[in-house]
């Protein structure tokens, strides 16, 4: 493998001294980028897309060839698993993700397949190992996998939802399915991870997009607890160096010293949350990333630039600390607001 050129994203992720604070953006790769519109549809889908190796390394590319962006994520989704599971994912146009198939009952878990990951999965490693060659040592590659509580909610609700009707509806009635599902979604994610690593990812994030969706005791243990057995099953050291692994839970802010509990090395902090008080609850423990609000990216350059030293300002060093949004850029954005953001963190950062 190539050398590295860059590695103040893994470096700050470790805590350890860097020049300037290194940024990536959630969902950098995707539909603002008209370069991302056009590679989708010579794929066809999305999912085809995925599963084209070249073309998911072409579109993790195209944001680092408009930004210098200090970190490539890997071209997937997190319901990559609940699809090897047999669920049989796919997209309507205009509407979010949907199964085929739906969990509902402990008959539906037996169901499942536990997938292989040299087998139904090895579409994503080949991705992995495709984007590793075509980056070439330029920035660290990111991999990721969703949490089992959000992947769960997408199996039980059947696609995207506003009410977590079913899923609370078994959380509340069935608890046992529900930890029969997440426990067979633990053992999955790390298979799923550690091939990642084992394929070339040099960082690993877990988004728990709808852990704060949970009550504070529920996210104990509906959440919380299955992270923990991730972080603990996975592979922290390869090509002889950390692997950090990123916890983010959208909404978390309250938890975030059990989260740093977990053993993870970084927590992804969404834009609720000051990042200074951030990190001085738990700076000590894990390194920051975040925290800007992905809609200041509607506002003009002079906005977006004091936006990004405000941030920076509140977290107050640049030592353990990786910008970045505070969720999934928007698809309205327009790209030069987002070159404007990366610049601006460089910028402000190195001066510091
Ligand atoms: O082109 C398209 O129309 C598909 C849109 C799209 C894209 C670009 C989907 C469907 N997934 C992705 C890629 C994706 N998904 C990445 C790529 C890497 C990057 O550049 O950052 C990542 C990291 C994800 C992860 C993901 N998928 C999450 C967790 C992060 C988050 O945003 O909270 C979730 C919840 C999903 C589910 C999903 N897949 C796609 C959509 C539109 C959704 C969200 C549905 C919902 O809101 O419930």
């Amino acid at each position: 493998m190539s050398e590295l050129r860059n590695d103040t994203f893994l470096k700050a992720l470790l805590r350890e001294p860097v020049d300037y604070t290194p940024v990536w953006m959630m969902r950098q790769a995707g539909r603002y980028l008209p370069e991302y519109r056009a590679t989708r549809s010579q794929a066809g889908d999305f999912l085809s897309l995925c599963k084209n190796a070249d073309l998911a390394c072409e579109v993790t590319i195209q944001p680092l060839e408009r930004f210098p962006l200090d970190a490539a994520i890997l071209f997937s989704d997190i319901l990559t698993i609940p699809d090897a599971m047999g669920l049989e994912l796919y997209f309507e146009t205009g509407e979010g993700p949907k199964f085929k198939k739906i969990i509902r009952s402990e008959q539906d878990v037996d169901a499942l397949i536990q997938p292989k990951m040299d087998d139904e999965l090895d579409y994503v490693m080949n991705a992995v190992r495709v984007i590793r060659r075509e980056l070439n040592g330029r920035v660290p590659l990111i991999g990721f996998s969703g949490s089992p509580w959000t992947l769960a909610t997408y199996m039980v609700e059947g696609g995207s939802t506003k009410d977590f009707r079913h899923i609370k509806g078994m959380m509340y009635s069935q608890p046992e399915v529900l930890h029969k599902l997440l426990d067979r979604l633990a053992d999955s994610v790390i298979d799923y991870l550690n091939a990642q690593i084992l394929a070339g990812a040099q960082a690993v994030q877990i988004f728990d997009t709808w852990g704060g969706v949970l009550g504070h005791r529920e996210y104990r243990e509906f959440s919380l607890a299955y992270m923990q057995r991730i972080v603990a099953g996975l592979i922290r050291e390869n090509e002889g160096r950390k692997v950090p692994v990123i916890l983010f839970t959208k909404n978390g802010g309250q938890w975030l010293e059990v989260m740093a509990g977990t053993g993870a090395d970084a927590l992804g902090l969404d834009w609720t949350t000051h990042v200074g008080e951030a990190r001085e609850r738990v700076g000590h423990q894990v390194a920051l990333q975040g925290n800007m609000d992905p809609s200041v990216l509607y506002g003009s350059p002079a906005r977006i630039r004091e936006e990004v030293m405000r941030i920076l300002d509140d977290f107050g060093s640049h030592n353990g600390h990786v910008f970045n949004l505070g969720h999934g850029i928007h698809q309205f954005v327009n790209p030069e607001n987002a070159g404007v953001f990366v610049e601006a963190v460089h910028e402000f950062s190195a001066r510091k």
